[in-house]
């Protein structure tokens, strides 16, 4: 891990889900914290994590604003799936064999330049599998919008699980307008032999439609295949939901708008206040 540059501090987690403080670990964890402490220091900007899905524009070189969002992600799974070497592999381009299971929750962002006009900033929360539907994850999946499960391709009771993650996902956190929060699943490890329903492309088509993921894709993170397709895919999922969320408020802004001001006319008409 010290060659990835990590540091000993500690993150802070209220119970509403939010890092609400960083600081240097003196080797004693509090409680409230649950960390491996591989964040890289660019993470959090004086140790504080700005609210979730929110925009804000920056100064583009040459005059015009970027709008840049900032995006929470969930990655669960079973023990031992990948979940933590994806993250590596995605935001470090790093990958190690040796296994150390996370204990409780990491982090790790990743920045994306989108378009000319759009940063995407990828909060990545990396769920220990021994987490297992306990009663941390309604915090930790709080203001998600966005989700990967991961099962390991060479152990199929790991694929078992994964109905198990996606209706603990659902029955505890939605998007703003109540829908579900968009979930990619990843057979990962899939440079080594297959074992069960992910050998047959369309049963696990089939699979996806009838559990509500949104799609699915064969990962490694050992050989670099296709995480930055699946995030890619899971980041236009979320900058679709965001555009139509936002369309609906606004929508619903205006006509709120227009009724006050038919209202006021109204009393207008009748001859003011006091009428
Ligand atoms: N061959 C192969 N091994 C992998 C791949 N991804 C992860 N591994 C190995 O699988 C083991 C577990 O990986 P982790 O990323 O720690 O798993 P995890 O899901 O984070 O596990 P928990 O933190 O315990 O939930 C490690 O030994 C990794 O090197 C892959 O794509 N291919
Ligand atoms: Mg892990």
């Amino acid at each position: 891990m010290g060659s990835l540059g990590i540091s000993s501090d500690v993150k802070v987690i209220d119970m509403e889900g939010t890092v609400v403080e960083r600081r240097k670990s003196n080797g004693i964890i509090p409680n409230t914290a649950h960390t491996n402490g591989f964040l890289n220091d660019s993470v959090y900007t004086n140790g504080i994590v700005k609210s979730l899905s929110t925009d804000d524009f920056v100064k583009k070189a040459g005059g015009g604003e970027k709008r840049e969002h900032l995006y929470k992600i969930l990655v669960i799974g079973e023990l031992g799936t990948g979940k933590t070497s994806i993250i590596k592999r995605y935001v470090h381009q790093f990958f190690s064999q040796h296994y150390r299971a996370t204990i409780g929750v990491d982090f790790a962002l990743k920045v994306l330049n989108w378009d000319a006009d759009t940063i995407v900033r990828l909060q990545l929360w990396d769920i220990a599998g021994q987490e297992r539907f306990g009663n941390m994850t309604r915090v930790y999946y709080k203001e998600a919008v966005g989700c990967f499960i991961v099962f390991d391709v060479t152990r199929a009771s790991t694929f078992d699980a994964v109905v198990k993650w996606k209706s603990d996902l659902d029955s505890k956190v939605q998007l703003s307008d109540s829908s579900p929060v968009p979930c990619v699943l990843l057979a990962n490890k899939c440079d080594q032999a297959k074992e069960g329903l992910v050998n047959n492309a369309n049963q696990m088509d089939e699979f996806c439609k009838e559990k509500g993921f949104v799609g699915w894709f064969e990962t490694s993170a050992k050989e670099n295949i296709n995480i930055d397709d699946a995030a890619r895919f899971l980041v236009n999922q979320i900058l679709t939901n965001d555009k139509n969320i936002r369309a609906d408020e606004e929508d619903r802004d205006r006509i709120t708008l227009e009724n006050n001001r038919d209202s006021s006319r109204e009393k207008e008409k009748k001859g003011g206040c006091c009428s």
